[in-house]
């Protein structure tokens, strides 16, 4: 099986399974796990933030960014297709009871205006806004990258309007990757940010929170109560290999997309050239077409309404893509699936 349904599939390398063999361990909900503690410290400062916190999962991270800037509600404010709305069971209502407002804006882009124009005056009418929610890259977009001058204008404007900020950077990395801008251009315009190990960096769990002292310190006793305490967790992650040597690696993962979409639009099929490393098919039945995948091996899953999503990542090579790209031709020319 070719898999490109997610880059959270990949598998840890060798390399890594080696040192997480090796990490020493304690427990990490005394504060006692010293591999926890590095890698905490570790993606603070290149992330540019005092402190960070190892969570199981981005669910997690992106729950407990709402959580500590949020009272019930409150409001939090997102783009429609933001993952955090969509994808995470509902949970800022059931954890936090907060209020969402969804914006609309191209590609996962969430303009000051359309922000400026959400935000009422003070009014007993209206629920309390606090929080506005960002993510980078932006994965119903089809990872698309949120350029930093509309990031940094949209923030800015966070603030003047009394908001925090919060960066769903489960992709991140990619982004930086793409455009040669540090992570921490993007984290220094944002209160909170949570970045994931476990997608394309190829660690196998893990999230981190990122904050000042004082937020993290409190979203400490946010994850003990949502039960993300975890004990010898050093063992996961010693995962912080990939942090050190797989961030450079995502611009074959970005080529191979690259070259995946161009091979899928020669075909005429209805593709844009990904930012990153998620390519989104324009289908018009996206679940035969998914089926078909199926019996060719191939796996993907339904992305965007009327598309089908392919991510590349660490653990497929230029053969498997090439070979997935051949099937995809060989549909075309076989059924009406564009
Ligand atoms: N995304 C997964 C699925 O949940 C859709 C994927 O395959 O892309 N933020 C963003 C932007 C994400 O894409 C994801 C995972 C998460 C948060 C949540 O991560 P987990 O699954 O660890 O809770």
């Amino acid at each position: 099986m070719i898999d490109l349904r997610s880059d959270t599939v990949t598998r840890p390398t060798e390399a890594m399974r080696q040192a997480m063999a090796e990490a020493e361990v304690g427990d990490d909900v005394f504060g006692e796990d010293p591999t926890v503690d590095e890698l905490e410290g570790y993606v603070a400062t290149l992330l540019g933030k005092e402190a960070a916190l190892y969570c199981p999962s981005g669910t997690m991270t992106n729950q407990i960014g709402v959580h500590v800037a949020t009272d019930r509600g409150d409001e939090v404010l997102l783009h429609e297709d933001a993952h955090i709305f969509n994808y995470e069971a509902g949970v800022p209502a059931l954890l936090s009871g907060v209020h969402i407002r969804p914006l609309s804006g191209e590609e996962g882009v969430v303009s000051p205006e359309a922000l400026r124009a959400a935000v009422g005056p003070e009014n007993v009418h209206f629920a309390r806004p606090k929080l506005l929610r960002l993510e980078n890259t932006h994965n119903v977009a089809g990872g698309k990258v949120f350029p930093l001058e509309e990031f940094a204008a949209v923030a800015g404007e966070a603030r003047e309007l009394g908001l925090k900020v919060h960066l769903d950077g489960a992709r991140l990395f990619n982004a930086a990757v793409a455009t040669d801008i540090p992570v921490r251009e993007w984290c220094g315009h944002a209160d909170t940010v949570s970045v994931y190990s476990s997608k394309g960096l190829g660690a196998p769990v893990g999230f981190l929170l990122a904050g000042d002292e004082e937020t993290i310190r409190e979203a400490r006793c946010a994850r003990k109560a949502f039960g993300g305490g975890m004990r010898q967790a050093g063992v996961i992650a010693a995962s912080l290999y990939a942090f050190e040597h797989h961030v450079d690696r995502l611009a074959e993962d970005h080529e191979r997309a690259k070259r995946f979409a161009a091979g899928l639009a020669d075909a005429c099929y209805r593709v844009e050239p990904p930012d990153t490393n998620i390519v989104l098919v324009r289908i018009e039945e996206p679940e035969g077409f998914l089926r078909a995948l199926v019996r060719e091996d191939v796996l993907a899953t339904p992305g965007k309404a009327g598309h089908v999503r392919l991510c590349t990542h660490l653990d497929v090579r230029d053969e498997e893509i090439d070979a997935a790209a051949e099937v995809a031709v060989r549909l075309a020319a076989h059924a009406p699936h564009r």
